[in-house]
């Protein structure tokens, strides 16, 4: 069973989720974060389950960014701006080969230090009439819930147009999210709303709000917002004291979830900052857009399936729990009955609903080569195992052999002949089982694959002997003296002669052995038999 794979990406995900977390998320994002418990009784050990999320983090860490079109980005060639505020000291300059007066798209996502303002610039609009148009998109593949506040930090003043879309399918298709202009009517044909005006029933429309747009200063605001809390705040109440309230809400109103879902965003930008008045034709140079930062709180989306999020090949994954995977944990792990999956619900409150994969149908799910149709589910190690294995096999998939049994490799897992059995002799091996080569364990002497057979030097033997070592032969251990050689265990002497080689003299009393010399205390070998001989015929 292979658990969640948690890389070192994970741990930066969480620290930096906490790092960079506002104060006031912990109440939209302190629950849930437990996906199972074990609870222990009596009766055993078995898991309780529970709705899980991962924690809020400031996803701008993990967002791609693009720009469009190309060469929006200004300082390629260099260029000359001014400002709004000052309009005819035009001594600022953008230079995209020099790292102090270049403004490319990552300074939107950077995390700035030491007071230190980094953003991205376009061109100025020298091209007037012509609009000045650019696209910023942000991709994270990977859905996500926002959880509060989107903060667009503009320098130099804040566009007079723009729409923010949200894609749900990585960018295939777009969906306007929110219009802001500093005339609604004028740039998009709608009224001006706030989400103060919206309630419960409307609370997913699409607005067009002239709040960010105005012209008011460039120092004085530089944020435009997309209003996520005011919305938790139309069912939590205004301090967000009633998130339950929220929570029911996201479960029973249709499309409510999907409106704070997202997989990449769109800033689409119609209109640069005027500064309150009307287009001046003959200084073009102080109009153009500069985003500093872009703040996306939110989550993995994981259908409270997952309690974290992690990165596994550069891409957003959330770490699924509950019988479930998938990127959002969207389906049941193999061997779950695909059809029992359906999301976790904050339902009933306060602990809400897990909803696990429920156990294949063990007949048609169960993975066992053929050789059993018949599985059980192990809770404690959350694992699905076929039981009974046939035809010799054994494994969680019946793809092992039993003990005693090698597998025939020339044969598909599921032939019926695939174990073989290893048949180890039973007095020239040391074991039962043999090797997956099929190769028995032998004891000493004994040796073939199934150690039935002897090396040189060794004589089979029965009685549950085996192979044993010869004490003497015809070859190297010869009997001397006309001795014979039985059963390669001992030699058989004329009876003048004796020991194990019937190397030595019997000594009769009436002729004695002198002539020898004491030779029954020596040792008998080949070389001590060859000099005896020598000293023999030298003697006589
Ligand atoms: C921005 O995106 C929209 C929608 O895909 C597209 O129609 C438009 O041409 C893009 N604008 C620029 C400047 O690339
Ligand atoms: C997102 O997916 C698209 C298409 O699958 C791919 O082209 C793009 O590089 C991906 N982006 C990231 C950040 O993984
Ligand atoms: C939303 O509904 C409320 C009450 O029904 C209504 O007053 C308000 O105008 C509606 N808002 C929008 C944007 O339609
Ligand atoms: C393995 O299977 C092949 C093909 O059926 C067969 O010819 C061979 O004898 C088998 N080997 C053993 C050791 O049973
Ligand atoms: C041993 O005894 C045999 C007969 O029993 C005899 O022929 C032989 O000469 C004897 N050998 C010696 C060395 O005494
Ligand atoms: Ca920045």
């Amino acid at each position: 069973m292979s658990r969640p794979h948690r890389s070192p990406q994970l741990h930066v995900l969480l620290i930096l989720g906490l790092l960079s977390l506002p104060v006031g998320w912990s109440q939209i994002s302190s629950q849930l974060d437990v996906c199972r418990s074990l609870l222990s009784s009596e009766a055993g050990s078995a898991w309780e389950f529970f709705p899980c999320q991962p924690p809020p983090t400031n996803m701008k860490e993990f967002m791609q960014i693009r720009v469009d079109p190309p060469g929006i980005t200004c300082g390629n060639p260099p260029e000359r701006f001014c400002t709004l505020e000052n309009p005819y000291l035009c001594s600022d300059e953008c230079d995209a080969s020099s790292p102090d007066l270049s403004h490319p798209p990552q300074l939107m996502g950077d995390r700035e230090r030491g007071g230190l303002i980094t953003y991205w610039q376009t061109i100025t609009w020298s091209r007037y009439p012509e609009p000045l148009l650019a696209n910023i998109t942000l991709s994270w593949n990977k859905s996500l819930e926002v959880v509060d506040d989107i903060i667009i930090t503009f320098e130099y003043g804040r566009p007079t147009s723009m729409v923010l879309e949200k894609s749900m399918d990585k960018g295939a298709t777009w969906q306007p999210y929110q219009y802001y202009a500093d005339d609604c009517l004028e740039a998009f044909g709608m009224s001006p709303k706030q989400v103060s005006d919206l309630a419960p029933s409307n609370l997913t429309r699409v607005i067009c709000t002239e709040q960010y747009s105005r012209w008011v200063g460039a120092k004085e605001e530089k944020n435009v917002v997309f209003e996520v809390r005011a919305r938790f705040g139309v069912f939590a109440g205004p301090k967000l004291i009633n998130m339950d309230a929220l929570y029911t809400r996201m479960e029973t109103m249709k499309g409510l979830r999907d409106f704070f879902t997202f997989t990449n965003l769109r800033l689409r930008l119609l209109r640069p900052a005027l500064g309150g008045t009307y287009v001046q034709r003959d200084n073009l140079l102080k109009y153009f857009y500069a985003v500093s930062n872009i703040d996306v709180p939110a989550r993995c989306k994981c259908n409270l399936h997952a309690s974290q999020c992690v990165i596994r090949d550069a891409v957003l994954q959330c770490a699924c729990d509950h019988n479930t995977n998938g990127q959002d944990c969207e389906r049941c792990r193999r061997g779950f009955r695909p059809s029992s999956w359906r999301p976790g619900s904050y339902l009933p409150l306060p602990k809400g609903s897990a909803n696990t994969c429920e156990v294949a149908d063990t007949v048609t799910n169960c993975e066992c080569n053929g050789h059993s149709n018949r599985c059980s589910y192990i809770d404690f190690i959350n694992v699905v195992t076929c039981v009974s294995c046939k035809h010799n096999t054994r494994g969680q998939n019946c793809q092992f052999c039993r003990l005693g049994y090698y597998k025939n490799s020339s044969l598909p897992l599921d032939d019926e002949e695939i174990c073989v059995e290893c048949e180890c002799n039973t007095e020239g091996s040391s074991s039962p089982h043999c090797a997956d080569s099929g190769l028995c364990r032998c004891k000493v002497g004994a040796t073939g694959r199934r150690c039935d057979s002897c090396l040189p030097g060794y004589t089979w033997r029965g009685g549950g002997v085996g192979c044993t070592e010869n004490l003497c032969d015809t070859e190297r251990l010869i009997c001397q003296n006309g001795g014979t050689c039985f059963d390669f265990q001992r030699c058989i002497c004329p009876n003048n002669f004796t020991g194990t080689f019937c190397e030595q003299r019997v000594c009769l009393k009436k002729s004695g052995c002198q002539d020898v010399g004491d030779s029954s205390s020596m040792p008998a070998s080949p070389l001590y038999l060859l000099i005896l001989s020598l000293i023999t015929s030298m003697l006589s």
